[in-house]
């Protein structure tokens, strides 16, 4: 796809079929701001991107004035305070923390079981290599059957088998999706969206692991039709809102619904985030963990991830008093309290992160990269 020279507006760069470039285009369209999607050309931008960036990941996007910017929940949290109306995240404080602790859920923790649905499974592997080999890897002279073979090896090695998913953890990983969907159909056979009639960052964080992965890819989307048709419909339902539709009202406090999310986060997901900070501690490249039954055999350290949990602490601690007051009896009683706070001193870079998303210090699932 050529650039147009004279667009005005923003420009998205990434993948038609990637997880982070379809939260973007879900949040972008939601708030009604105008983007071109563009695909990211390797090698060639992967260059440029360290240059303007630090690092290169997608999406990346480029402001009418020039400006870089990188990683989808910082970005989301600049468009909030640049695009004021229709705020999605919650005014109570408390909903407005279990938005940001389901996004960082649903963008650190669904990722793997989404990668694991797209490359283990043939039929995964074959449509999204054909498809990224054609659409990202236009600059790379080689044929066809290379790249995709490339991309493949690439995918496992990085995301799948080389990040934790061995052969004994793949039925402990699908059925935690599976428990996911379930939750979720719960949810959409009552209510339009998480948190009520209209869209919160708490959605915007799940169209990360849905738009473009449960719902795309062929084995997940098969499991979605037949155990939850009414997810299903969400997600379209998200992808189809804008600020004249996204209208409504959000139910009172945090439903048991919600609530049982809570619970499978703290499960599975912070106690992942507890054994990773050890790991890092350790400067060790990769670790194993067995977290909610399921046992993770060299799962890659994440420098970032150390981060994502110092931002929900964060998140945490900036609360008046009288709403940390409300929301640590909800901590305590999902299970999240005690693993959010568990690690000292956390293994954290100089300044990490404090740049984006105007400069990234780390990728997802990298050490000190
Ligand atoms: N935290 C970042 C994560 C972005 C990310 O990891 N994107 C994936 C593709 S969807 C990627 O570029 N991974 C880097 C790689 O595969 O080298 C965000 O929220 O944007």
């Amino acid at each position: 796809m050529a650039t147009t020279k004279n667009y005005d507006g923003l420009e998205l760069r990434g993948s038609s079929i990637s997880y982070f470039t379809g939260k973007m285009e879900n949040y972008f369209r939601l708030k009604g701001i105008p983007y071109r999607l563009e695909s990211m050309v390797f090698p060639k931008e992967e260059e440029r991107n360290k240059k303007v960036l630090g690092i290169s990941q997608m999406p990346t996007v480029q402001l009418p004035d020039g400006r870089w910017m990188t990683d989808s929940t910082k970005m989301i949290e600049w468009f909030e305070g640049a695009y004021q109306d229709n705020p999605i995240v919650p005014s109570d404080p408390v909903q407005a923390f279990v938005c940001f602790l389901l996004e960082d859920w649903a963008d650190e923790w669904w990722w793997r079981p989404a990668m694991h649905y797209r490359w283990f499974y043939e039929e995964g592997a074959r449509f999204a290599s054909g498809h990224l080999a054609r659409e990202v890897m236009g600059g790379l002279h080689l044929p066809l059957f290379v790249k995709r073979a490339m991309l493949r090896r690439r995918q496992r090695n990085g995301y799948t088998c080389g990040d934790g998913i061995g052969p004994e953890a793949v039925a402990g990983v699908e059925a935690d999706v599976e428990a996911l969907f379930s939750q979720l159909e719960g949810i959409f056979s009552k209510r339009r969206f998480l948190l009520g009639d209209r869209p919160t960052l708490a959605d915007i964080g799940f169209s990360g692991p849905f738009f473009r992965h449960f719902a795309l890819d062929p084995i997940p989307l098969q499991l979605l039709r037949h155990a939850a048709p009414n997810t299903l419909e969400w997600v379209m339902r998200l992808w189809n809102s804008s600020p004249a539709s996204a209208v409504g009202s959000l139910v009172d406090g945090v439903p048991d619904d919600i609530r049982a999310l809570l619970m499978h986060t703290a499960r599975g997901y912070l106690p992942y985030l507890n054994a990773n900070v050890e790991a890092v501690r350790r400067g060790d490249s990769h670790f194993t963990a067995t977290v909610d039954g399921v046992t993770y055999q060299g799962a890659r350290s994440s420098q970032y991830r150390v981060w994502c949990l110092d931002e929900l602490r964060r998140h945490y601690r900036e609360l008046e008093q009288s709403d940390s007051a409300k929301l640590e009896p909800l901590l305590r009683e999902t299970g999240i309290w005690e693993p959010l706070w568990a690690a000292d001193g956390l293994p954290l870079l100089k300044d990490q992160e404090s740049r984006l998303p105007f400069w990234g210090d780390s990728k997802m699932t990298k050490v000190n990269e």
